[in-house]
């Protein structure tokens, strides 16, 4: 039975890939960090909670990495672990750049000395590409141009993974992942903020939905289908990198209006904008060429930009369907309305 490990087990990517890697037949370690409340919601969920082993391991702290690699010596390591919201990157950009970049140091380095055989996967972004100009779409050749603090951190570790490969002959990889998202989702990143303001508004919950940037453009996929890629990349002859997009292109106000539709409700009727939601600097177009991934591993998205939504839109419905009936807790959408991380320096002083 191979053995694999996930750190970020318990974010979006963590627990799709534990099941992924589950119904592969992997034994699965899963790398947590200590809270004062467990955020265990999405394992529970999954219904993979029991099928895992959580190991306490954090990125800030080399000496949980060594006491792991030390015992089990996994045959796949998948770093997911990161402090992921682009927006906080600005009001927390050390801490970003010691979890999101250093933080990969220390553990390569870690599999360098104890675990070198192990395959490693790193989450790199298509944040890393950042203003790109007439770059469009962008490929695994096209330079990097971070726009926040959370994007050179990746860009860092991005160039770590590349140098650990060639230098010590790691089977070390990265994925060049563009934007993906599913019922998961985290509540602050704006594809979920907009369907649970939508699942809400239809419940009459809420009453309307205040955005920022409405004209950025991502390209949007399912989390499901991308950590397919992450384990298809660990079993090639060679590493390499790849960039894992769908090459479709959508606007903010493109999402949100779709996902009014899908609850019969009029967008225009219910959302605003607002500066405090905008960032010191934005990424304004993404755009995936999975090309590659394509001819070398036949890796291809399989849901589209409209079923993504809907699967968000109804699972939203859903959850607070459950919740009014009293059935269950909605645990990361407590104080939905209202709960914003902002970037505007007004908003640090306040
Ligand atoms: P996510 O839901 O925010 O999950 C991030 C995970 O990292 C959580 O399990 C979190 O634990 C953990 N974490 C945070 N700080 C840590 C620390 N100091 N030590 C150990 N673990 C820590 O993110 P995601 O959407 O699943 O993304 C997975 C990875 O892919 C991230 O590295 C992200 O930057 C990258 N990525 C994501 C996308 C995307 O569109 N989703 C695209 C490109 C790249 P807690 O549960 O305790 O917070
Ligand atoms: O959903 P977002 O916060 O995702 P962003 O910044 O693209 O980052 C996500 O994708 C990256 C891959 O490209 C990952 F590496 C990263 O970890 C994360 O998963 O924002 C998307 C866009 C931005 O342009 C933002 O300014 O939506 C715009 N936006 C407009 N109104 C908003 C809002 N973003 C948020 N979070 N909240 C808003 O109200």
């Amino acid at each position: 039975m191979k053995i694999a490990l996930i750190t970020g087990i318990t974010g979006q990517d963590g627990v799709y890939l534990a099941d992924f890697l589950l119904k592969k037949g992997y034994d699965v370690y899963g790398g947590f960090r200590r809270l004062s409340t467990p955020n265990f919601w999405r394992l529970k969920d999954m219904e993979v909670f029991d099928k895992i082993k959580l190991v306490p391991l954090d990125l800030s702290d080399q000496s949980s990495m060594m006491n792991f690699l030390e015992k089990i010596k996994p045959d796949e390591i998948y770093n997911l672990a990161a402090q992921s919201f682009v927006g906080v990157s600005f009001e927390q950009p050390i801490h970003s750049g010691d979890i999101t970049g250093l933080g990969v140091t220390r553990l390569i380095d870690t599999i360098r000395t104890l675990s070198p055989k192990s395959k490693f996967y790193q989450a790199s972004s298509s944040e890393m590409y950042g203003d790109v100009g007439d770059a469009v779409p962008q490929d695994e050749t096209t330079v990097f141009k971070p726009r926040s603090p959370y994007a050179a951190a990746k860009t860092y570790a991005h160039y770590i993974v590349q140098n650990y490969r060639s230098a010590y002959n790691l089977y070390a990889c990265s994925g060049i992942l563009f934007n993906h998202e599913s019922p998961y989702r985290g509540i602050e990143f704006v594809t979920r903020k907009i369907t649970n303001a939508v699942a809400r508004i239809k419940l009459g919950l809420q009453k309307e939905l205040t955005l920022g940037n409405i004209d950025a453009q991502r390209d949007w996929g399912f989390a499901g289908d991308y950590v397919q890629a992450m384990w298809m990349m660990l079993q090639q002859d060679k590493p390499d990198d790849y960039v894992i997009a769908t090459n479709e292109a959508y606007t903010v106000r493109d999402f949100a209006k779709k996902s009014f539709e899908i609850a019969g409700l009029n967008y225009e009727d219910y959302t605003k904008t607002d500066t405090k939601f905008m960032r010191p600097s934005d990424v304004h177009l993404l755009k995936g060429n999975p090309q590659k991934a394509k001819d070398k591993m036949g890796w291809e998205p399989k849901v589209n930009f409209n079923e993504l939504i809907k699967m968000m839109v109804e699972r939203d419905i859903q959850r607070w369907r459950r919740y009014l009936k009293g059935e269950v807790f909605p645990w990361d959408a407590i104080n939905a309305e209202g709960w914003e991380v902002t970037s505007l320096p007004s908003y640090r002083f306040t």
